[in-house]
C-alpha cells in the first residue's frame, strides 16, 4: 500500500518532534520543514535523520514561494501547520513578525492548497490564547474569542481563515484549539520548562535562584505526547472540524513551582506580596523571586478547557496528568544536567 505523505511545518519544535515520532510509527513518509536559522532546536529531530521515511526541507512561512514550491514538490496527503512564533510574551515585542508568520503564514499554506490540490488535508495549530480574557469557567468550541496579545490575535486570524477555506472551497481544513502542553523538550523560555530546569539546577547547587513573572495566572497543562495524538485524530476524522484539546484541570504558576519543589525535596517558605513575593529555602536563601520584566502588558488570567467534543467524536482523552508530566520533566532534566 502507498505510504501517506505528510508535511510538517514547524518540525523542529516540541510538537514537531512528537508528531514526527507518531507519524513514523504509523508508517507515514514525513517531510519536515525547517528554517535556515533552525540550529539548536534541530537537535530535537536529529534522531529521525537516518530514518528513510523522514526528509527535511528548507522553507519559511514568511516566504510564500517556498511554501508553494514544497507543496508542489512533495504532493502531500496531509499538511500539519505547527510553525509559529509561539511565545506570547515575545509577540508584544515583534507583533508584525508574529502576525506575518502566524496569521499570513497559515493563509499562504491554504492558498497553495487551494491552487494546487484541494484534496490535501490541513491542520492548523490553534490555541487557547484565542479565548484570552474570558468569563467562561471552562472554554469550549462555543466560547467567544477575546485574544489579549498579538500572538493570540494572529492565531485567531489563522483559525478563522482556516474555517473560511473549509466553507468556501470544501478543503478538509481543521483547527485544533490546544491548551498549554509541555514535555521534557519544551522550549527553554516557557514557564514550565524554566521552572523545572531552574529548580533542578538550584537543587544541585548549579544555579542561585529562579526569577519569574506573574505567579497567579492559571493554566491547563497537558503533555505534548497526548496532544499530537489528538492532532492526528483531528486530521483523520471523517469531517473537517474544530476541536478543543485540554485536560479540564487548572493550576497557578505558583502551584506548579510548589509541586516541583516538593518532588525534588526542596523545602520552601513563601514571604511577601506582589513583586516582593519570594520563596526561601531551609537556610533562608531566596530561591524564587519575581521581576516585572517577565510580566506581559496584558495577561490571560485563567484557562481551563472542556474537551468533551474531542472525547465524544475522536475518542480522545489525556493519559498524563500534571503529576506524571512533572515527574517526566524532572527525570529528564536531571539526566540532561548530568550529561
Ligand atoms: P515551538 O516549539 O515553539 O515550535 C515552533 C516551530 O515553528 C519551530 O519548529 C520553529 O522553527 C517553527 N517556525 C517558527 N517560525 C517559522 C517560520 N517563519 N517558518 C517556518 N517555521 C517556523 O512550538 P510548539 O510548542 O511545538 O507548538 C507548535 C504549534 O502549536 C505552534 O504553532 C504553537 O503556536 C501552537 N500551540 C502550542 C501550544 C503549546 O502549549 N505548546 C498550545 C497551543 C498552540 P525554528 O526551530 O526554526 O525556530
Ligand atoms: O509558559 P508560558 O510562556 O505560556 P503561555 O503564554 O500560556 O503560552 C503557551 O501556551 C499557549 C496555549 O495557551 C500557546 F498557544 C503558546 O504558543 C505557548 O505555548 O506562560 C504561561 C504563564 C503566563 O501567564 C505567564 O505570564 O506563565 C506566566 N509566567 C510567569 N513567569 C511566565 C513566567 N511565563 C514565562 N514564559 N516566563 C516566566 O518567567
Amino acid at each position: 500500500m502507498r505510504k501517506k505523505k505528510a508535511i510538517i511545518f514547524g518540525v523542529t519544535g516540541q510538537d514537531g518532534y512528537y508528531l514526527t515520532e507518531l507519524l513514523l510509527k504509523k508508517n507515514y513518509l514525513v517531510h519536515g520543514v525547517k528554517r535556515r536559522s533552525s540550529s539548536v532546536p534541530t537537535l530535537r529531530i536529529n534522531k529521525f535523520l537516518e530514518n528513510n521515511n523522514f526528509r527535511v526541507h528548507y522553507g519559511d512561512l514568511s516566504d510564500a514561494q517556498s511554501v508553494d514550491n514544497l507543496i508542489k514538490l512533495i504532493k502531500p496527503d496531509e499538511i500539519y501547520n505547527l510553525a509559529a512564533q509561539s511565545h506570547v510574551g515575545v509577540s508584544f515585542f515583534v507583533p508584525e513578525y508574529t502576525s506575518n508568520v502566524n496569521a499570513l503564514g497559515t493563509l499562504r499554506i491554504l492558498e497553495s492548497i487551494r491552487v494546487n490540490n484541494k484534496k490535501i488535508k490541513f491542520y492548523q495549530a490553534g490555541t487557547s490564547e484565542m479565548f484570552g480574557k474570558t468569563k467562561d469557567k471552562f472554554q469550549s468550541e462555543k466560547t467567544n474569542f477575546n485574544p489579549q496579545s498579538p500572538y493570540g490575535a494572529a492565531k485567531l486570524f489563522a483559525h478563522i481563515v482556516t474555517q473560511n477555506y473549509r466553507d468556501a472551497y470544501g478543503i478538509f481544513a481543521s483547527n485544533g484549539i490546544l491548551f498549554n502542553h509541555e514535555s521534557p523538550i519544551r522550549g527553554e523560555n516557557f514557564v514550565t520548562k524554566k521552572i523545572v530546569s531552574g529548580l533542578c539546577k538550584i537543587k544541585l547547587g548549579l544555579q542561585k535562584d529562579l526569577i519569574l513573572g506573574n505567579l497567579y495566572a492559571k493554566r491547563d497543562w497537558g503533555h505534548a505526547k497526548d496532544y499530537v495524538e489528538a492532532i492526528h485524530k483531528i486530521v483523520n476524522y471523517k469531517f473537517a472540524d474544530d476541536f478543543v484539546i485540554s485536560t479540564k484541570k487548572q493550576y497557578t504558576i505558583k502551584d506548579f513551582a510548589e509541586k516541583v519543589c516538593k518532588k525534588i525535596d526542596l523545602k520552601i517558605k513563601w514571604k511577601g506580596k506582589g513583586l516582593n513575593e519570594k520563596a526561601f529555602d531551609v537556610k533562608n536563601r531566596c530561591i524564587i523571586r519575581c521581576n516585572k520584566i517577565y510580566f506581559r502588558p496584558l495577561e490571560v488570567d485563567h484557562l481551563k478547557g472542556d474537551y468533551k467534543k474531542a472525547n465524544k467524536l475522536l475518542k480522545w482523552k489525556p493519559k498524563y496528568n500534571l503529576d506524571s508530566l512533572i515527574d517526566e520533566m524532572i527525570t529528564e532534566e536531571f539526566k540532561l544536567i548530568k550529561k
